[in-house]
C-alpha cells in the first residue's frame, strides 16, 4: 500500500516536473534535505530547506456534497439542454453504473469520450434556490502551486463562491466569488485578477470573467487563478522565483493564502442562459462537473521531500529531526534549540533550521532541552548555553553561579532546586527523608514490595531516573 502510493507519488512527479519546465533550474526545486561532506572532522552532513514536489492533489482528497441526496439518478430523471428545451436525452439513474453520476467522476481520468461527470438533480423545487457545497477535504495542510479549474458539463453557474480552510473544515474563508452580475449577487465591484497588485494581492474578488452563459458555451472552466498571482511577485513568466519565495519566506500570510486543508465550491444559481427562468421546463437547470484540478504539495515546513499516502492519509517523511503530518516540531531528544521552519533563503538551498540533539556538557547537569521529560526541578544546561529550570527561568550559565556544577556535586537536595519529590524532606543538602511509600534518592519511585506498590507513581520519565541517579551517585562520591 505504502510502495505503491509512494509510486503513485512519484509517477505524478513526473508529471508535474515536466509541466513546470520553464522554472529555471538555478533556483532549485528544493528537492533535497541533506546531503554528506567532508570535513576536516571526517563525513558529515550538510543539511538544506527542502519540500516534496507539486503533485495531482486529487488523488488525496475526500469529497462531500451536501446536501447528500442532491446527486442526482435517485429517482432516476431525463433533463433538456439548457439552449434547447426540446433536447432532452440527457438521463441519470442512480442504480446503472452507466447512467449514474456520482461525485468520484468528477476526479477520474478525462481523455476518453464521452466525458464522465457528476451531476445534481434539476431545479425542479424552483424558485427555491438549488444551492450545492461540494467539499473537498486532504485531513492535512497542503500548498496550492497552481491554478484550481473546475470543468463544467453543464453551463457555469451564474452565481458561486470558492472557499478555504486551514483548520480541517471548522472555519471558511472566501477565495473568490463568480457571478454573471457581481453587484447584484454579492454587492461587490466585478474585478479580474489582473487588477491585482502586490499590495492586493490578498484581496478577495468577485469576477464576472467565469460565468457567461450562451456567448462563452464552449469554455466551461471556472479557475482561481494562482499562477497569475505569483506572478506579481516572480513575473510574468515566473522567471523570479526567488523574488516570490523570498516573499513567501517573510510574510506569514502570504504563505498561508496559498496554504489550504479543504476546499468548498459553493454553487448557488445554476447556469439558465436568459434572464427568465422557464418554469414549464425547469429539466434545463442543474449544475454538473466533469473535472477538478487542484494542483499543490503537501505542507512539510521546508523539512521533508517526500509525502506519503498511507491508510487513506498524507503525511510528511520528515527529515532534519523533526516529526508530526507538517514536520512542525522537533522530535523527542532533539530539543537542542527551539523548532523554526525552514527558509528558502539563501536561493538556491534555503537554511534548514534543524532540530539539534542535546549534549551533556557537564556532569552535574542534566541536558537539556526536552523539559517535557525533565520532572524534577534541577538546572539543564543547554547546548545554546543557557540554563533552563523547569519551573521557567531561562538564563546565561555565567549569571547564574549557584547553578554552577562544582557547587552543587555535594547536594542531592535543596529547597529551591533540587526537590525531593512526593512530600519528602531535605535534610543537609545530602539526603531526602522520604514519606511512607515512596523510596530513591529524591523520592521519585513509589515502593514496592512483592509485585505490589503501595504508593502513587510519581509519573516521572523512566529513561530520565535512569540518567539521573548514577548522576548524583557521583556527587555523592566527590
Ligand atoms: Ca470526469
Amino acid at each position: 500500500m505504502l510502495w505503491a502510493a509512494l509510486l503513485a507519488l512519484q509517477g505524478v512527479c513526473v508529471g508535474a516536473a515536466h509541466g513546470m519546465q520553464h522554472y529555471p533550474a538555478a533556483w532549485g526545486h528544493y528537492d533535497v534535505c541533506k546531503s554528506q561532506i567532508y570535513t576536516e572532522e571526517g563525513l558529515a552532513w550538510d543539511y538544506m530547506a527542502c519540500q516534496p514536489e507539486a503533485v495531482d492533489m486529487t488523488k488525496y482528497l475526500r469529497v462531500t456534497i451536501d446536501p447528500p441526496n442532491i446527486t442526482c439518478g435517485d429517482p432516476p430523471e431525463t433533463y433538456c439542454a439548457l439552449e434547447n428545451p426540446y433536447m432532452c436525452n440527457n438521463e441519470c439513474d442512480a442504480s446503472t453504473e452507466e447512467l449514474a453520476h456520482p461525485p468520484e467522476l468528477m476526479f477520474d481520468f478525462e481523455g476518453r469520450n464521452p466525458t464522465t461527470f457528476w451531476q445534481s438533480t434539476s431545479w425542479k423545487k424552483y424558485p427555491k434556490p438549488l444551492q450545492v457545497n461540494l467539499t473537498l477535504s486532504w485531513n492535512k495542510t497542503i500548498e496550492l502551486t497552481d491554478d484550481i479549474i473546475l470543468t463544467f458539463e453543464s453551463g457555469r453557474p451564474e452565481q458561486m463562491v470558492l472557499e478555504k480552510s486551514l483548520d480541517q473544515g471548522r472555519t471558511w474563508t472566501p477565495y473568490q466569488f463568480y457571478a454573471t452580475d457581481c453587484l447584484d449577487a454579492f454587492t461587490m465591484e466585478p474585478k479580474t485578477v489582473n487588477e491585482l497588485t502586490q499590495r492586493t494581492l490578498l484581496d478577495i474578488i468577485c469576477t464576472e470573467d467565469y460565468s457567461r452563459g450562451y456567448v462563452w458555451k464552449n469554455d466551461k472552466t471556472v479557475r482561481f487563478e494562482i499562477k497569475d498571482r505569483f506572478a506579481l511577485f516572480a513575473g510574468p513568466r515566473l522567471h523570479n522565483m526567488a523574488s516570490l519565495y523570498g516573499q513567501l519566506d517573510t510574510t506569514k500570510t502570504l504563505r498561508d493564502f496559498f496554504t489550504i486543508t479543504d476546499l468548498r465550491i459553493r454553487l448557488l444559481k445554476p447556469a439558465t442562459g436568459a434572464t427568465m427562468v422557464d418554469e414549464n421546463n425547469l429539466s434545463r437547470y442543474f449544475y454538473a462537473i466533469s473535472d477538478i484540478k487542484v494542483q499543490g504539495r503537501c505542507k512539510c515546513n521546508l523539512h521533508a521531500n517526500t509525502c506519503v499516502y498511507d491508510k487513506g492519509r498524507l503525511g510528511c517523511e520528515c527529515e532534519h529531526n523533526t516529526t508530526g503530518p507538517d514536520c512542525s516540531r522537533c522530535k523527542r531528544h532533539y530539543h537542542g534549540r527551539a523548532w523554526s521552519v525552514g527558509s528558502y533563503l539563501p536561493i538556491p538551498k534555503g537554511t534548514a533550521n534543524i532540530c539539534e540533539y542535546y549534549s551533556c556538557k557537564e556532569i552535574a547537569m542534566i541536558c537539556c532541552g526536552d523539559t517535557t521529560d525533565i520532572a524534577v526541578e534541577i538546572p539543564l544546561k543547554c547546548s545554546s548555553g543557557t540554563v533552563k529550570v523547569r519551573t521557567g527561568t531561562i538564563g546565561p550559565l555565567q549569571k547564574h553561579p549557584e547553578h554552577q556544577p562544582q557547587k552543587e556535586t555535594t547536594r542531592v537536595c535543596d529547597n529551591a532546586m533540587l526537590r525531593c519529590q512526593n512530600g519528602g524532606t531535605c535534610h543537609h543538602h545530602q539526603r531526602c527523608h522520604c514519606s511512607a511509600g515512596f523510596t530513591g534518592v529524591l523520592c521519585e519511585r513509589a515502593r514496592c514490595s512483592g509485585g505490589e506498590c503501595d504508593g502513587q507513581s510519581s509519573g516521572q520519565d523512566p529513561l530520565l531516573l535512569l540518567l539521573l541517579q548514577p548522576m548524583i551517585l557521583v556527587f555523592l562520591l566527590h
